[in-house]
């Protein structure tokens, strides 16, 4: 039997009674057949979400604190099924098991995090001129369509539900085609922890059908999205093409990440390989341009091939560092981006090939003497691959650096503070790191410059993402004190 949709608080079959499969990368299986969702199933979770924001509804009369409280019960049936969800999360996506645990504790510590925001959402009183006396009120932006990625599916649906269903919103949820099981399951525990229905919806399916009809409904005020920065600008302009949506993006990235002479050679290699590989190099902000200074080049290049050599791929339900990769589709594309890093002349020094011939396994890819003008210097590839690039003096890395359509992050080796924060003042990225790399908590805002996005999520920028500020002004009859 297919997966159902979720709308309203029930379970139900797509209009259309189609279905896509959901593919194990482990081995190219078909886990199960899922409900696809298209328009007509994306119109009614909208209005079951329009309902749910109507004026006297449940959810409206609900307290602030109670939302609080709805998502730390949230958060604690997340945490009691962390076995379940992880398995699942491997079985769809891939992703080591362990792995797959790990982030879903972070997911817990974000829905937290905005529980305890939901009743200490505060307006300003304005000392406005005249007889009057104005403030404002910090009020949810509405029926939320919200597009996920398959690269952190538990993640990615903490960092949109949670800051949205604390503010007061309602969600429409259209997770990845290739990773719709997890973010079913937490719908089901959405369900159990008791939020009213309509609240929170999700609508598998697929991005031009489902998701592009989320983009375009009227009745949606805001669209949060994660993925490519191609999709990222249709969802731009999809969004102000019947109303004016509230947009957030959140899109790829190419980071860089540069090593001065003065670094820890084993630690910094260490950093850089943490990054690159990081999810199988399937991370928005992986550091994946490396640049080190000519003095400690050649070691740190030697170092970094024999991370990437030690590191161990396979079966994502034993101890390793990397499973698959996400499908076909990026597979190949993977291989594409090491094949033409080969001819551009790039030196391919670990890795370079498929591991195999079942499942998406990619050896895990150092390509050392990079020039910037490559495609593998200059492309998010979003596999496990290295680029190692020379550099000689502060001002021609940080250029070099800010040369690029990404701002996603960007970091900085060094145990001189003052090249440290030189770097970081003049580094043209949403998230900087100073002797680490990807650290990010649910209290530190998260998103890009430039082709990387627009807003951010996490923190309190957050919260503020899904709140309509309404300025209140009250005549008086005369000026107060
Ligand atoms: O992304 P898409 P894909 C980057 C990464 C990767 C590339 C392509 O470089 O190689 O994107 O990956 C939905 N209207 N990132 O093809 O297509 C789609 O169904 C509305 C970076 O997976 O952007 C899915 O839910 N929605 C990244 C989501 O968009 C649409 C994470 C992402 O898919 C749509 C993933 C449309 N017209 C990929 N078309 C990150 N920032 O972390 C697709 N979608």
């Amino acid at each position: 039997m297919p997966h159902p949709i979720f709308i309203n608080n029930e379970w139900v079959d797509a209009v259309s009674k189609k279905t896509f499969p959901t593919i194990n990368p482990q081995d190219e299986t078909v886990i199960t057949q899922v409900a696809e969702g298209d328009k007509a199933d994306i119109d009614l979770a909208v209005a079951a979400a329009k309902k749910a924001f109507h004026r006297y509804s449940e959810w409206r009369k609900t307290d602030a604190s109670q939302r609080g409280r709805l998502l730390l019960k949230l958060a604690d049936l997340i945490e009691r099924d962390v076995k379940y969800l992880a398995a699942l999360e491997t079985l769809d996506c891939g992703k080591p098991v362990k792995n797959a645990e790990g982030e879903i504790y972070f997911a817990t510590s974000v829905i937290r995090y905005y529980a305890g925001k939901a009743d200490k959402i505060l307006g300003n009183t304005i000392p406005a001129d005249g007889e009057v006396l104005s403030f404002t009120l910090k009020e949810p932006v509405g029926v939320c369509g919200q597009i996920l990625p398959w690269n952190y599916p538990i993640p990615m649906i903490s960092w949109k539900i949670a800051p949205a269903l604390a503010a007061g919103c309602t969600v429409v949820v259209k997770p990845a085609e290739q990773t719709p099981l997890t973010a079913l399951a937490v719908a089901a525990l959405a369900q159990e922890a008791g939020f009213p229905p309509g609240v929170l919806n999700v609508v598998p399916g697929y991005g031009p059908t489902a998701g592009a009809a989320l983009t375009h409904h009227p009745d949606v005020d805001k669209v949060a999205f994660t993925g490519s920065t191609e999709v990222g600008r249709m969802i731009m302009s999809a969004a102000a093409a019947v109303n004016v949506k509230r947009v957030t993006l959140e899109l790829g990235g190419k980071s860089a990440l540069v090593i001065f002479n003065d670094a820890d050679v084993d630690k910094a290699a260490e950093i850089a390989h943490g990054t690159a590989f990081a999810n199988g190099g399937q991370c928005c902000v992986a550091g994946t341009r490396t640049y080190v200074q000519s003095a400690i080049y050649d070691k740190f290049v030697q170092r970094a091939t024999e991370l990437a050599q030690q590191r161990s791929v396979g079966n994502p339900y034993d101890d390793v560092d990397q499973g698959p990769q996400i499908d076909q589709d990026m597979f190949n594309k993977v291989l594409g981006y090491i094949s033409s890093g080969k001819s551009e002349g790039a030196r391919c020094v670990a890795g370079g090939d498929r591991i195999g011939d079942k499942g998406y396994f990619i050896k895990p890819t150092v390509f050392a003497d990079v020039k910037d003008d490559m495609k593998i210097a200059r492309e998010e590839i979003f596999g496990p691959v290295q680029s190692i690039l020379k550099f000689d003096t502060f001002e021609e890395v940080v250029d070099r650096a800010n040369d690029s359509n990404y701002g996603l992050g960007a970091g900085v080796i060094t145990n001189d503070i003052t090249t440290a924060l030189a770097f970081i003042k003049h580094v043209r990225a949403g998230s900087v790191w100073i002797n680490v790399f990807d650290y990010v908590t649910c209290q530190t805002p998260f998103g890009g410059f430039k082709n990387s996005g627009i807003g951010r999520e996490l923190g309190e920028e957050g919260i503020l993402q899904y709140l309509e500020n309404k300025t209140v002004t009250i005549s008086l009859p005369k000026k107060p004190i």
